[in-house]
C-alpha cells in the first residue's frame, strides 16, 4: 500500500508508539547482529539492547554522525553483504568525500512507499503527469520521486534537471500537472518561461513538491505566484533514505514525517539533550525499518521544531517538523552573531524591488567578519534612476540590519547576474580561510 494509508496515517498516538516501539526493537537487535559499528558502541557504553525499555530509552543510545559514514568509506556501514545492495546513491558535502548510501530492493521497495505516501500527501494523484527536475543520478532526488510515481500510479516524465528550454517545451506538450524540483530551479524555470515568452501562470501546473534546500514562505508565495500553483515542501536526505522523510500537506503547517519508518527526535545540538514539543534544535532520526544502512540517531545538522497532534487540514496524526531553517553548518557565526541563510531571504522576500536571487559573501577583513549580500532588483528598478537604486540599497541594508542586528554591506546587481542553479542553490559564499 502505497499512498494514503489512511490506518497507519491517522493512527492514534499509542497504535504508533506499539508500531515504533516493535520496530526499534527488532532493529537494534538487528543493529546489533549486524554492524560492528553499533555492536562495538553498545559494548563500550555497557548497553544491553535486551534490557531497554523503548523508545524511552533510546535518548542513551549514541548518536551516528556525517563522519560515521564518510569515516566508513565506501560500504563498511553497510549492514549486509555488498552483493545484497540493489542500488547506491551518494551526496558530495562541501569537505570534497562523498556520503555513500545503499540500498536492498526491500529498501527501494520501502523508499517507493514512502515516496508514494509523500506524492499523495500533495495531493498527487492517479492521472497526474508528474515532471521530474530533480537530478537523475547519484542524487536521491530523481530516482525518489521516480520510484515513488511509479508506486502511486501517476506518469512521470524522467526528465531530470537542466535542460530548461526543453523543459518548458515538455511541459506544455505534455500538459504536465506536476512539478517536482529546487524551490530555487523553478524560479529558474519561470524566468527562462517569460523571456521564451511562455506565461508560467498559464500552464497545466496544479502543484510543485519542492525540496531539497532551504526555502522560505516569502520564495514560497514568490513561486506560487510565478506558476500559479500550490507549493508544497519535500524534506530528505539521502543518510535516511532520500526524498520523502516528511512531506507538506495543503494545509502547509508543518511536514509529516513518517514516524512509522523514521523515528524523529530534536535535540540541542550543544549538548545532546533531548528538547520537548516546539522547541527548536537539531533533527535526529533513527530508521527503524530499512536494512542495507539502518542508521541509529542520525543526526541530521537541520534545525527544525517538531510539533505532535493531529492536523487540522488533513486529519494525519505523524508529528511534524517545522519548514527547515537551515543546517547548522550553514549557519554563519558573525561576529558572535548566528545567522541563518534564510533570515536574510525572509527579509529580501518582503521587499518587492528585490528579485528572489541572491548571495551572502563572508570575508574576513582586518580579523574582523564581514558580511555582503548580492540582491538582485528587478529589471524595472535596474534601468531607472541611480537615485532610486541608492534608495534601495538603504532600504534592503537597513531592513536586515534591524533583522539580524549586525551591520551588512548590500550590493545591488544586475538581474539574472547572479548564477543559476539547476538542483541545490549555493546561497553563501563564504571566503574566509579556514
Ligand atoms: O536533498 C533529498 C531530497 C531530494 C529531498 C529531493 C527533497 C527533495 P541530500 O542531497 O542528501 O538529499 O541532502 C539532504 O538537504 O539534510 C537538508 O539540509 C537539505 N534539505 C532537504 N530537503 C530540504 C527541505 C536530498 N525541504 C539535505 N528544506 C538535508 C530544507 C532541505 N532543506
Amino acid at each position: 500500500m502505497g499512498d494514503f494509508d489512511a490506518k497507519i496515517e491517522t493512527a492514534s498516538a499509542s497504535g504508533l508508539l506499539k508500531i515504533q516501539s516493535e520496530r526499534l526493537k527488532t532493529l537494534l537487535r538487528y543493529a546489533d547482529a549486524r554492524m560492528p559499528f553499533y555492536s562495538n558502541a553498545f559494548r563500550e557504553k555497557k548497553i544491553s539492547v535486551e534490557k531497554l525499555s523503548l523508545p524511552g530509552d533510546l535518548k542513551h543510545l549514541p548518536f551516528t554522525l556525517k563522519s560515521d559514514l564518510r569515516d566508513n568509506y565506501p560500504f563498511s556501514l553497510f549492514a549486509v553483504p555488498v552483493s545484497d545492495v540493489a542500488e547506491i546513491h551518494a551526496s558530495s558535502g562541501t569537505t570534497g568525500k562523498l556520503t555513500v548510501v545503499g540500498y536492498t530492493k526491500n529498501d527501494i521497495k520501502l523508499w517507493s512507499e514512502v515516496m508514494a505516501r509523500t506524492l499523495a500527501c500533495a495531493g498527487v494523484v492517479k492521472g497526474d503527469m508528474i515532471q521530474n527536475a530533480y537530478g537523475y543520478g547519484l542524487f536521491t532526488g530523481g530516482l525518489g520521486v521516480h520510484y515513488g510515481a511509479l508506486e502511486l500510479g501517476a506518469t512521470v516524465i524522467p526528465v531530470s534537471s537542466g535542460g530548461t528550454k526543453r523543459q518548458l517545451m515538455l511541459m506544455q506538450d505534455f500538459k504536465s500537472t506536476v512539478l517536482t524540483c529546487t524551490p530555487s530551479y523553478s524560479l529558474f524555470m519561470a524566468e527562462e518561461a517569460r523571456e521564451d515568452g511562455i506565461d508560467p501562470s498559464k500552464t497545466n501546473l496544479r502543484v510543485g513538491v519542492f525540496g531539497a534546500e532551504p526555502w522560505t514562505e516569502g520564495m514560497r508565495e514568490q513561486i506560487e505566484k510565478e506558476w500559479n500553483i500550490l507549493a508544497l515542501d519535500i524534506y530528505g536526505l539521502s543518510e535516511i533514505i532520500g526524498p520523502g522523510v516528511a512531506m507538506e500537506c495543503e494545509g502547509k503547517n508543518g511536514l509529516h514525517i513518517w514516524a512509522d519508518h523514521f523515528l524523529p527526535e530534536v535535540i540541542n545540538p550543544a549538548t545532546g539533550e533531548v528538547l520537548g514539543e516546539g522547541d527548536e534544535g537539531e533533527l535526529v532520526i533513527t530508521t527503524i525499518t530499512k536494512e542495507a544502512l539502518p542508521l541509529i540517531r542520525y543526526r541530521t545538522g537541520d534545525i527544525v521544531a517538531l510539533t505532535c497532534g493531529t492536523c487540522s487540514n488533513c486529519g494525519r496524526t505523524m508529528p511534524r517538523i517545522s519548514k527547515i531553517k537551515g543546517r547548522i553548518d550553514d549557519m554563519l557565526i558573525i561576529r558572535g552573531v548566528n545567522i541563518f541563510p534564510s533570515q536574510i531571504e525572509t527579509v529580501l522576500m518582503n521587499i518587492p524591488e528585490a528579485a528572489p536571487h541572491y548571495q551572502i559573501i563572508v570575508k574576513r577583513e582586518k580579523h574582523l567578519d564581514k558580511m555582503e549580500i548580492l540582491v538582485e532588483v528587478v529589471e524595472e528598478i535596474f534601468s531607472d534612476e541611480v537615485r532610486k537604486l541608492e534608495e534601495l540599497e538603504k532600504k534592503v541594508v537597513s531592513e536586515i540590519e534591524s533583522t539580524l542586528g549586525i551591520s551588512v554591506d548590500v550590493k545591488l546587481v544586475e538581474p539574472k547576474s547572479i548564477e543559476r542553479s539547476m538542483g541545490k542553490a549555493k546561497r553563501v559564499v563564504d571566503q574566509r580561510e579556514k
